[in-house]
């Protein structure tokens, strides 16, 4: 089967992997050729003269199986040697560490940005180090920023997301998330024709507002979903009404949504009524909010949602799979 997968970081590596192990345990050897992530880049950010694609790097150390699973970025055993330099020059973030390993893909990804590749061609070279067993593309060739207006002691400020997140935690009470270039952006090469002819589309559990939002917002990109044969189905970021990990409650109270597992369907919306969904998978402890979801016109499929390891991770990506037939 063809599937696409939409994907932000942690979250959308894990489920990745979960889809992958899935299409392998009923016998899918090439599973490169039938999984293709369409990846958030509004994440993605200069620093220190290079080039970083935060979501990018989850996904493809998570699936090359060389990330930092407790850490939840950048490399396995990374060492910080530069970066103790960089803190020395006084250069970037002294809040934001750039591990050695990871440093080694932030300058291969300049340099050939820097000899006029574009940002799909990267991607696909960094891919083409490890056997994924997916193809990763961009969701957009051109740069979009993710900024944070926020609401410090009744001022209004404007933050980078990373200042906002990483630094911060999140604790500044967001106004409203902008995505400055999203407006101008258009689908990167292959991403409408990967929707157009998938099999299913499935919606990561990743953070619907800074993983998925810009991913959406690309212009050309909901069309594309709204015209697709295949079925769209997402699966809740939040179970228990809690976020599993991370602060994606705060960005969802930004944007008026409640943090629960119905709230975040309706937001995605119906398909029948203009909006994404056709099924939504929520976890057990949210079995409640089923009848909820099927009266907002989306089916809402009961199942285990924890991606605690490879197989709960494989087992979840199955139940997706199964929901839409194929
Ligand atoms: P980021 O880009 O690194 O922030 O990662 P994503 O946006 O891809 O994913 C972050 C979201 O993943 C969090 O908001 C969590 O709600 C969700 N998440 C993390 N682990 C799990 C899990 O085991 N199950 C489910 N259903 N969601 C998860
Ligand atoms: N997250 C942190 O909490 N602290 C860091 O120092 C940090 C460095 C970093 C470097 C490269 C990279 O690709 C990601 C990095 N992250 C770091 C994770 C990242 O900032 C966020 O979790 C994501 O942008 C949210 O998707
Ligand atoms: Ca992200």
């Amino acid at each position: 089967p063809r599937v696409v997968v939409l994907a932000g970081g942690v979250g959308g590596s894990r489920f990745v992997a979960g889809v992958r192990g899935g299409l392998r345990a009923r016998g899918v050897a090439d599973t490169a050729s039938a999984i293709t992530v369409v990846v958030n880049t509004g994440d993605d950010l200069w620093l220190s003269g290079v080039r970083l694609q935060p979501d990018v790097d989850s996904i493809l150390y998570a699936l090359a199986g060389v990330n930092d699973t407790a850490r939840g970025w950048g490399r396995e055993g990374d060492t910080e040697r530069v970066n103790a330099e960089l803190q020395a020059w006084g250069a970037g973030w002294p809040w934001f560490t750039l591990g050695d390993l990871d440093l080694g893909t932030h300058l291969a990804r300049t340099g050939w940005l820097r000899e006029g590749l574009s940002v799909t061609e990267v991607v696909g070279r960094l891919g083409a180090r490890w056997p994924l067993g997916a193809r990763l593309l961009p969701m957009t060739d051109t740069e979009v920023d993710t900024r944070v207006i926020v609401s410090d002691a009744g001022r209004m400020r404007e933050l980078h997301f990373q200042e906002w997140w990483t630094r911060h935690r999140a604790a500044l009470d967001p106004v409203r998330f902008e995505n400055p270039g999203i407006a101008e952006a258009v689908p990167a090469p292959g991403v409408a024709e990967a929707i157009a002819e998938a099999d299913v589309v499935l919606i990561a559990p990743s953070n619907p507002v800074v993983s998925i939002g810009p991913i959406l917002a690309v212009p050309g990109i909901r069309g594309a979903l709204r015209d697709t044969a295949a079925p769209v189905i997402g699966v809740s970021p939040i179970i228990g009404g809690r976020v599993v990990r991370g602060m994606a409650d705060v960005c969802l109270t930004a944007i008026g949504v409640e943090t629960s597992a119905a709230a975040v369907a309706s937001h995605y919306g119906a398909r029948a009524d203009g909006g994404l969904l056709d099924a939504w998978l929520l976890a057990e402890e949210d079995a409640a909010a089923a009848d909820d979801v099927a009266r907002g016109g989306i089916r809402p499929i009961v199942a285990p949602l924890w991606m605690t390891d490879a197989d709960a991770s494989a087992a979840l990506a199955a139940r997706a799979l199964q929901a839409a037939g194929v």
